[in-house]
């Protein structure tokens, strides 16, 4: 039988029964006391590798798809459906970015909200302290095991995706993506997820999934592009006995697993509202099984959009906020 692919989808277009199915899955994962340790070992490996060369050109892209990938495995104990869902923090941040609408990611029925007081620790939603403690490596010196946020800055915006998606090369597409995005968004959240513990925060998985979704995006181009610079890497990955070269394909993942990232559908549901010419050009044209032309619609669509916000509204800080005024 042919296996079911895991459809990964954007966190905030979960429905909320799947949202609590999401959250439901990681809390009986992360806390029963049977799972519990195996939990710790995985999340500490991460520190344990941290200053290796994962986080290194030759590794970062393919460790981390894999380390997400051995996340879902384990979660799907708890719950066979479970799959990783990527934050857009480009498209979806809310200005003020952090805020807690209700389908935000920081809303109590998402992943809580910032920290407070003097430890900044999550004090809403499922992780909250008291309710949830994360991971501390062992021999950790003193520090709390509440999950600590302290939101900071603005996350990039949908310009700056665009952008990096456009680069051709593939050397200047990994730097942008690993140091600037990436690292980025990892201290924009700031606290426990910019330390070397930062995988012991439940949303490093969401940050890594869309990480890992530019990537994919990256790779669909091109023929070039999906095998681009790993085949030449014949180390295994610090912690694996998997060259980079094995995790290229994503319909072809360790254990015969097929992923797909699920295209942002509020982005669609955008196009449709302003009156498209342009979804009527073009979505006729486009097979559902075509996933080249998918890709170039969803190129097309986001820069549609973006021209839409810039020539509709001069306020150069407007891309987070159509998907607010435009939802009515
Ligand atoms: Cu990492």
């Amino acid at each position: 039988m042919e296996q079911c692919i895991r459809i990964r989808k954007e966190f905030t277009t979960l429905s909320p029964i799947e949202r609590q199915r999401h959250i439901k899955a990681i809390i009986g994962y992360t806390t029963d006391p049977n799972t519990r340790p195996e939990y710790e070992e995985f999340i500490n490996e991460h520190y344990t590798l941290f200053r290796t060369l994962i986080h290194e050109k030759e590794n970062f892209l393919p460790w981390h798809r894999y380390y997400i990938l051995r996340y879902e495995n384990l979660i799907r104990k708890v719950d066979c459906t479970f799959t990783v869902a990527w934050w857009d923090w480009s498209l979806d941040t809310r200005e003020p970015f952090g805020t807690t609408n209700l389908e935000d990611v920081w809303h109590p029925s998402g992943y809580g909200g910032n920290g407070v007081g003097k430890d900044h620790c999550v004090q809403t939603g499922p992780f909250r302290q008291g309710v949830w403690s994360r991971v501390r490596p062992p021999f950790a010196g003193p520090g709390p095991d509440c999950l600590v946020r302290d939101f900071y800055g603005e996350p990039p915006e949908e310009v700056d995706v665009e952008e990096v998606l456009k680069t051709d090369s593939f050397h200047n597409f990994e730097e942008i993506l690993r140091l600037v995005l990436h690292n980025g968004v990892h201290c924009n959240i700031n606290g426990t997820m910019c330390t070397l513990e930062s995988a012991s925060a439940p949303e490093f998985f969401l940050h890594h999934g869309f990480v890992d979704k530019i990537w994919d995006d990256w790779q669909k181009k091109s023929h070039k592009n999906k095998h681009a610079y790993f085949p030449s890497i014949k180390k295994n990955m610090p912690g694996t006995k998997l060259k980079p070269s094995e995790l290229i394909d994503l319909s072809k993942q360790p254990g015969g697993i097929r992923v797909e990232y699920e295209p942002f559908q509020r982005e669609e549901d955008f196009i449709d509202k302003i009156k498209g010419e342009v979804n009527g050009l073009f979505i006729s044209y486009v097979s559902p099984h075509d996933s080249t032309m998918i890709y170039l619609l969803l190129l097309f669509q986001a820069r549609a959009l973006l021209n839409y916000v810039k020539s509709g509204a001069e306020h150069s800080k407007a891309s987070p906020k159509w998907l607010s005024t435009c939802s009515n």
